[in-house]
């Protein structure tokens, strides 16, 4: 290796490539034809590990970290290398080796920034099936040794995977991680609008009274009374512990909002009102990484093994760089999160969603649930998916409910109201198809915009119209405008005399009548996949004669019963977070 460094911006970058455009196909040639192939990789010019660990360190020694090159490429609008990504997104994440570079923000933005040797966003993820080894190299696999032996293997990074790894360890448990993507986090990173939770600290420190037992309606009645109750009685009485929980490790969630179906405010989250998800995910990678914990991205759980007498041996993985090995470990805790993004696998379960855009990170493809299936797991409630009501088609992000929760307006294209702004997301979404176009318009002002940091980040991406003048922003979005100006006017009136009589929206928190005004088109997008594996209340995966998988748990989006037929905003981080913490705790106390 050579360690050597030089400032290099990206202007820098595409004018060496204009010298070498025509000579190399990618990354790899590039640097090989200057510097060799150990500029990159050690002796045996191979990955040693599936995070690039040698050869991310490499592009930072020449390029500088992550933090230098963002800082050198602060004239874009929007800056590619300071992106919401926690942990510590490698430079291979996007800057491939020997093929096409891709820019993984693409999977949700069409970015389309110049990325040298840089190709298009796609995905052709193999399916658990296509990736089954053949009878014989499988048992070649396994008949060597594993390549690592622990207590617990967590399958997923996101905050369902990194609570259980983290309560894991902490019951005294060796714990290994492994991701399929080439960045932590999951859809937990993307969370935005709050993590719910009843008498916690913080709704006390804000003065707002709210019950466990109101939690346990709002759930039960938010998913048609068809959740598992025992499962939403964890959830709520856990719920303020898990806030605690992640606020002993360094996290903020001082800030409580309202979200949709919830009959006070309990949705928690960072002080000024940033996203959620990322900020959870974290601090949880940061209390992994103090702990040590094993983590090992771009590798897939393809196989959980058992022994004989059907319980966890351990787990068969697929790392993209050194293929096909084998962990040994006495627990297996499942951990991989929803298939919204799979379309496929949706528009099976529920065919009126067939086409839709998806708010979901690419991973959500739902194989973990074909691992689940194939090791005996049974399915709960599949059948139920959710769109989530305001979905930016131009920004290909999902605008979170609490814009709506602190006082944003839907309105049509006639300029009218049409729906409670914060109901259930089933009924927001069929409301917003209902009117022309199928899309609808969140309108807000300065006074939303600033109770809100995470309005910011949709200012930022270019996809918020703005304007002191309302008449301006309904020209620009071919929204009506008188009848704009009246529906805003008539809201206005509303909102002082303390009552809804339009909509009976039960949270009416400011007139919309400050500073510049704000819009933008929303429609609904596939968002939550309410159905997974089995369960019990020590989150052991159930099978299908109600027995349980020995050493096998399970916590998180890729679980079934938490939410029944609909979940309410906020519920989610609540679910990974509680449940993860019970799955990783009960899996170290299964071991001993
Ligand atoms: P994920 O966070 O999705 O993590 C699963 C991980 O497993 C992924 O990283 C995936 O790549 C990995 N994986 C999958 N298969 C395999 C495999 N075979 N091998 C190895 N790894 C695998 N909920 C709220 O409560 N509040 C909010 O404000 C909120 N906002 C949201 C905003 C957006 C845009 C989205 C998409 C969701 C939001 N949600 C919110 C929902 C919530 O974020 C998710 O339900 C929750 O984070 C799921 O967490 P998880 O840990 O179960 O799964
Ligand atoms: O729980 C969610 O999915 C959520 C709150 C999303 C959002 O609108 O922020």
């Amino acid at each position: 290796m050579k360690p050597f460094r030089y400032s290099l911006v990206v202007g820098g970058i595409l004018a060496a490539l204009a010298v070498n455009a025509n000579a190399v196909d990618n990354l790899a040639e590039f640097h090989a034809e200057e510097l060799g192939c150990e500029a990159c990789h050690v002796d045996n010019n191979q990955p040693i590990d599936d995070n690039l660990s040698v050869e991310n360190s490499q592009c930072a020694s020449c390029h500088g970290s992550l933090a230098e090159v963002a800082e050198e490429t602060q004239r874009h609008h929007v800056n590619a290398h300071d992106s919401h990504l926690p942990g510590e997104p490698s430079c291979t994440t996007c800057h491939m080796g020997h093929e096409q570079s891709v820019t993984y923000c693409d999977s949700c933005h069409s970015f389309e920034f110049e990325l040298p040797f840089g190709g298009k966003w796609q995905r052709d993820e193999p399916t658990i099936a296509e990736l089954a080894l053949e009878q014989q190299q499988r048992q070649q696999v396994l008949a060597g040794a594993p390549a690592l032996s622990t207590d617990v293997v967590v399958i997923g990074s996101g905050g369902a995977g990194f609570s259980a790894a983290v309560a894991a360890f902490d019951a005294g448990a060796k714990v290994v991680l492994v991701e399929k993507e080439p960045v932590i986090g999951g859809n937990a990173k993307l969370a935005a609008g709050g993590m719910n939770a009843a008498e916690s600290a913080s709704q006390d420190a804000l003065g707002i009274e709210d019950k466990v037992s109101i939690m346990v309606e709002d759930t039960m009645k938010g998913g048609y009374g068809k959740n598992d109750p025992a499962l939403v009685d964890i959830l709520a009485n856990n719920s303020a512990g898990s806030v605690a929980w992640l606020t002993a490790m360094g996290a903020d969630l001082k800030d409580v909002g309202r979200m949709g179906g919830a009959s006070v405010n309990r949705s928690h989250r960072p002080t000024g009102g940033a996203g959620v998800g990322a900020h959870v995910v974290q601090v949880l990678y940061d209390n992994a990484v103090t702990r040590d914990i094993d983590m090992r991205l771009n590798t897939r759980a393809v196989e959980i093994l058992k022994h004989a007498d059907g319980s966890v041996r351990g787990l068969l993985v697929k790392g993209a760089h050194t293929g096909y090995y084998w962990i040994e470990a006495k627990a297996a805790i499942l951990a991989t999160g929803g298939f919204a993004k799979n379309n496929e696998r949706v528009a099976h379960h529920d065919p009126k969603l067939k086409g839709f855009a998806a708010t979901n990170h690419p991973g959500a493809t739902g194989d973990g649930l074909d691992v689940a299936a194939n090791a005996g797991a049974s399915m709960t409630d599949l059948e139920y998916v959710q769109a989530h009501p305001t979905y930016s088609p131009l920004g290909g992000v999902m605008i979170t409910e609490a814009v709506r929760g602190n006082g944003a307006i839907l309105v049509n294209r006639d300029g009218n109201r049409f729906v409670n702004e914060i109901t259930t997301r089933d009924v927001a979404a069929a409301a917003i198809l209902k009117q022309k176009g199928g899309s609808a318009f969140l309108v807000f002002d300065d006074s939303v915009r600033k109770s809100l940091k995470k309005i910011e980040g949709y200012i930022a991406l270019g996809i918020v119209s703005e304007s002191q003048q309302l008449s301006e922003i309904a020209a620009e979005l071919d929204i009506d405008a008188a009848q704009l100006a009246a529906t805003v006017k008539r809201y206005n009136s509303l909102v002082e005399g303390g009552k809804d009589l339009d909509f009976a929206r039960p949270n009416l928190p400011r007139a919309l009548n400050q500073g510049a005004y704000y819009a933008l088109e929303v429609t609904p997008a596939v968002h939550h996949t309410m159905g997974g594996v089995t369960i019990d209340n020590r989150a052991e995966v159930q099978n299908e004669q109600g027995q349980t998988i020995k050493g096998l748990y399970a916590a998180g989006e890729a679980t079934g019963g938490v939410h029944g037929a609909n979940r309410l905003g906020g519920n989610a981080i609540s679910d990974i977070v509680t449940f993860g913490r019970l799955a990783g705790e009960q899996a170290a106390k299964y071991i001993k």
